[in-house]
């Protein structure tokens, strides 16, 4: 039994909201373990839309108790927002969402700092989400950060006042013109807010349930190529996104995790800054961003995008222990005559290699591609696996194949029903 874990194999919006929302009813605890409001996981039923950044996907079953673990860093500002517009959903909060008091809190200075940082790199920009993510596990790391648990002491202005002295020396520095007033009162009135939530050692709260054998999700957000120690330095995020962190993000030893799903689009994304070996910058990219409708949900911003990448995938599955696959929007490839998948790079010295390099700026790598022919057609009535077209079975089989694991779940559409199960 143990922990699940379920996480992006690329650079994120892998689709990781609606399988988690798929996942759901097979779990009594799912939990978020790193990340925060940077993440945005979209979820599509009933015919409405709804994207998450910091609440765990299980949010909308009031049977799932679901879980911000201490490795998250939490915006009260967006916490609050993001509770108001579930109110319609009409799921009893108080019941089946507690908080990690050792998670970090993201103060308003902190996303000033993320500003003033990209700023300053001009050019070397991140391409940050600009939520203050960074400097927040920055001051984390660094031991003088704020955590959920603290808003609980009397003297919880003093810490914020503390805090907010360094940034504003450091804003000062970096002559960043703000008004911080009214950034300020949210935050106050946010963080009185969150108050009436159920603040907790969720430590406990998962290894008690780890002990009574329920099943467990850990949600993972941004993607293992956004990983802080194996992405791709430094255009990542700053936390752990791979199975690991989990662990750490949670306090759940390793002995603990159970299956690790491992999810990918059957091309490609990334936003943000950073290199990207089979991006498209052609015509075939525009009909991937927009037959995939590949645009931010937190900020909106077009997605860069191309063909399948298996050595990053393969570099993704090994630092993570995957042991299932699951692969997103096959439709959006329904329209190609040809689809590419890169099967290794070609070095600079001609070498060839399936391995992810230490720097892909510097080596610039040459994608190697293999050709599959397109399938041309609607997967609308392809409802299970039998049904699909053949030109698309043979392109799964290479897949698997090359990954040497199974593609259990795969999603044809972006409706909580057009998932196809693996028998
Ligand atoms: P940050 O804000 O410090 O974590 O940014 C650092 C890099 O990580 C990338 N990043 C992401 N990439 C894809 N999706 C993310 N979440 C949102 C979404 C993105 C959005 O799910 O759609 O709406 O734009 C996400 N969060 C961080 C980021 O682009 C930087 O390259
Ligand atoms: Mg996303």
């Amino acid at each position: 039994m143990g922990v699940d874990v379920l996480l992006g194999l690329q650079w994120g919006d892998e689709g990781k909201g609606k399988i988690v929302d798929f996942l759901a009813p097979k779990y009594k605890v799912v939990a978020r373990f790193q990340g925060g409001p940077n993440a945005g996981h979209t979820l599509e039923f009933d015919g409405n839309k709804h994207v998450l950044h910091q609440i765990p996907s299980g949010i909308f079953r009031q049977e799932i108790r679901n879980i911000i673990g201490n490795g998250v860093v939490l915006d009260p500002i967006i916490f609050r927002k993001e509770i108001e517009a579930l109110t319609k959903y009409k799921v009893d909060l108080s019941k089946n969402l507690f908080i990690s008091k050792k998670a970090s809190i993201i103060i308003p200075t902190h996303r000033l700092l993320d500003a003033a940082y990209e700023q300053a790199k001009g050019e070397k920009k991140i391409g940050s989400t600009l939520k203050g993510i960074g400097p927040t596990y920055q001051d984390k790391v660094a031991r003088h950060g704020l955590r959920v648990g603290d808003i609980l002491a009397t003297n919880f202005t003093e810490r914020y006042t503390a805090l907010l002295e360094r940034h504003l020396s450091i804003l000062d520095a970096h002559q960043f013109s703000y008004d911080l007033a009214p950034l300020e009162k949210d935050f106050f009135e946010a963080v009185e807010f969150m108050n009436q939530f159920n603040l907790v050692d969720s430590e406990y709260l998962i290894n008690e349930a780890i002990e009574t054998q329920e099943t467990i999700l850990a949600e993972g957000a941004q993607g293992s190529l956004l990983d802080i120690d194996f992405g791709s330095y430094p255009f990542v995020t700053s936390s752990n996104t791979m199975t690991a962190g989990a662990c750490t993000g949670l306090g759940v030893a390793p002995r603990h995790i159970g299956e690790v799903l491992g999810i990918f689009k059957a091309y490609c994304t990334r936003v943000g800054s950073g290199p990207f070996p089979t991006e498209l910058l052609n015509e075939e990219g525009e009909i991937l961003r927009r037959e995939g409708k590949e645009f931010g949900s937190t900020t909106g911003r077009p997605r860069r995008c191309g063909w399948l990448d298996l050595p990053a995938l393969k570099y993704a599955i090994m630092i993570n222990g995957v042991t299932q696959l699951i692969m997103m929007k096959v439709d959006v490839l329904n329209s190609f005559d040809t689809i590419k998948i890169c099967t290794h790079y070609r070095l600079k010295n001609g070498e060839l290699t399936e391995h992810f390099p230490y720097d892909l700026l510097d080596e610039e790598v040459e994608p190697v591609y293999k050709e599959f022919k397109g399938w041309k057609t609607s997967l609308q009535n392809a409802t299970t696996f039998d049904l699909l077209p053949s030109e698309l079975t043979e392109y799964i089989a290479f897949i698997e194949d090359s990954l040497n694991l199974p593609i259990t779940l795969l999603s044809v559409s972006p409706d909580r029903t057009a998932t196809l199960q693996r028998e």
